[in-house]
């Protein structure tokens, strides 16, 4: 059997208000056109599919068009809901679709059984297990749930694994490996850990196809792994290279991993200069459609900057100051009382600009107090 692991599309997401759809568009035509190529035979979704738990409708087309290629295709899907899917509403439809070789599992439902594969080595068992939480799990057995690991750890303890069949499982949770992982921006924040899972309950299975986490990664063992979103969903992922995970499993402990790159129609990228140098270097390029973080080192004050950025690359996203954020003081040992306004608006603007006000500075600022005679006191 050899398949494609990927997983976090997000499909519907915005970022800075941003919409992501036709990216992810691009992204999914650009996996199909890969699926074609290397002959696979399923495909495996790990969870967080939508963005939300009511998705926009264009994300909802986007998916069921990808589904339905995959589906003529003859390629088996297995896909479960993440937090961020509505497991109920990912469930719709579910059994009729399973009849297509397109099997869903939204929601946890007190059983984890396997779909059974079949390849030229035999039997491979695949197991849907959605994102699940101690609350979500705790119905369905008599005991007091307190964590996350042993909610997960419960789920699996009922499957009686056949050891000497090959088998896959699907997951979506905070994996770790004895406390790490490595985690981005664009992920729900986790909790001091309360939310993680240890890789080692996942040992007996072959592959594990991870979600939640957007870095692709091993995680304890290279066959227990996030495959990663398939598009930066943050500027804390620019650095990461995303991929698609191909699996290629033949007999028992026969198993074979490679990654294929996938690139984006609009890279997330960061500028970082003074404005005038930014502006003179985009010029030069030609402008660009590249999602843009620009952090500006200028110490003066700006005209406009994103309008001015913004005519160069139309989907800058957001700027940032960078010499007046990370010089900020906390601490201003003056007392309100001992000094005059004027001097106190001197300090403040040496303060923030690390530099005294020139003569012209100070004229105005002066003018501008006159102004305000008998307003100020
Ligand atoms: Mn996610």
């Amino acid at each position: 059997m050899r398949f494609f692991h990927i997983g976090d599309l997000h499909l519907g997401k915005k970022i800075y208000d941003f919409s992501m759809i036709d990216d992810q568009k691009y992204i999914l035509t650009q996996i199909l056109k890969r699926a074609e190529d290397e002959h696979i035979d399923a495909i495996l979704i790990s969870g967080d599919v939508y963005d939300k738990g009511v998705p926009p409708v264009e994300a909802v087309r986007l998916l069921d068009e990808f589904l339905t290629e995959l589906s003529q295709r003859k390629i088996s899907i297995f896909m479960i809901a993440g937090n961020h899917d509505s497991s109920y509403r990912l469930d719709f439809g579910s059994r009729l679709f399973g009849e297509n070789k397109i099997h869903i599992c939204g929601s946890y439902q007190g059983r984890l059984d396997p779909i059974i594969f079949q390849d030229e080595f035999g039997e491979i068992g695949v197991y849907l297990l959605p994102f699940v939480k101690p609350a979500l799990v705790s119905p369905f057995f008599q005991e007091d749930i307190p964590t996350y690991q042993r909610a997960v750890e419960l789920t699996l303890q009922e499957t009686n694994l056949k050891k000497e069949r090959r088998n896959i499982l699907l997951a979506h949770q905070f994996v770790t490996w004895h406390g790490i992982a490595e985690q981005s921006d664009s992920e729900t924040y986790s909790l001091g850990g309360l939310d993680e899972v240890d890789a080692s309950v996942f040992f007996d299975f072959d592959y594990v196809a991870l979600g939640h986490l957007h870095s692709p990664q091993r995680i304890g063992k290279d066959e227990i792994r996030f495959a990663g979103s398939p598009l930066a969903y943050s500027f804390s992922e620019i650095r990461r290279k995303k991929s698609i995970t191909m699996v290629e499993l033949k007999e028992k402990g026969d198993i074979k991993l490679d990654f294929i790159p996938l690139l984006p129609k609009r890279p997330l990228r960061e500028i970082k200069g003074p404005l005038c140098s930014l502006v003179d270097a985009a010029r030069l390029e030609g402008g660009s459609e590249d999602y843009i973080r620009g952090i500006l080192t200028d110490a003066k004050l700006l005209n406009d900057p994103m309008g001015q950025l913004r005519s160069l690359y139309p989907n800058i996203m957001t700027i940032e100051m960078q010499a007046q954020e990370s010089h900020v003081e906390k601490e201003f040992p003056y007392s309100a009382e001992d000094t005059s306004p004027q001097e106190l608006f001197q300090l403040f603007f040496e303060r923030q600009n690390h530099r005294e006000m020139d003569e012209m500075q100070k004229q105005a600022a002066q003018k501008a107090w006159e102004g305000l005679e008998g307003v100020v006191e």
